[in-house]
């Protein structure tokens, strides 16, 4: 199986840190969806980052698909996600916060990078920049409620939290810095200083 795209995107880096914590091997390609758009075309002309191309030829996109993916082949017993109901919602719930705080980072660098300053529109930078930081402000009340445990072990809630928190730390800090997001920022620390994450960093 092999996984084609750059470690800055956090939904290719949370597919290659899933990989490593259910202990299933993956090839990694770096392509880049801007620098490499032809080469990245030729495997899957959608152009999404991540890609995995399966064993048999089958390309996966989505992270969360791909993840899913993951999942089913893991041993029996190994998963990232919590069986138990009522914890299995508040990790979706902490996933699906992290996730969108991943979007809307997304969003407002390529506003910044990609489209010419001249035809930049305000609203619209102002809606996603209020989108992020609702994002970022549910999620540092979830963490007030119920810590995500710093034990060596992580799951998939903790996964993709450290590795939005990260993203957006590299591509759009002036959104972030200086907001009380303390449990966020302390748990990220604890999670980029483990193997999985050290061993997978941003490019
Ligand atoms: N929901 C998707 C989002 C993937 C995504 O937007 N990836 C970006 C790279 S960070 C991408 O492919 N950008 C190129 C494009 O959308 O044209 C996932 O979870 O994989």
């Amino acid at each position: 199986m092999k996984l084609i795209g750059m470690l800055d995107s956090p939904y290719v880096r949370r597919v290659a840190i899933s990989a490593k914590c259910l202990g299933i091997p993956l090839e990694h390609e770096s392509v880049s969806v801007f620098r490499h758009f032809e080469q990245f075309r030729s495997i899957n002309p959608v152009v999404k980052a991540p890609t995995m191309v399966l064993d048999d030829g089958t390309v996966l996109m989505d992270s969360t698909l791909i993840i899913d993916y993951l999942e089913a082949l893991a041993v029996p017993g190994k998963s990232l996600v919590p069986n138990d109901l009522g914890q299995r919602a508040h990790s979706l719930r902490l996933i699906g916060l992290a996730l969108a705080a991943c979007e809307k980072s997304v969003q407002i660098y390529y506003e910044r990078t990609l489209r010419p300053a001249d035809i930049q529109h305000a609203p619209w930078l102002e809606r996603v920049q209020g989108q992020l930081l609702a994002a970022y402000t549910a999620l540092e009340q979830e963490l007030q409620k119920q810590p995500l445990a710093c034990d060596g072990s992580i799951d998939q809630a903790g996964i993709t939290v450290a590795v939005a928190w990260s993203f957006t730390n590299l591509v759009v800090p002036d959104q972030v810095q200086g907001k009380p997001f303390t449990l966020i920022s302390a748990f990220t620390a604890y999670a980029e200083g483990l193997e999985a994450f050290v061993s997978t960093p941003m490019e």
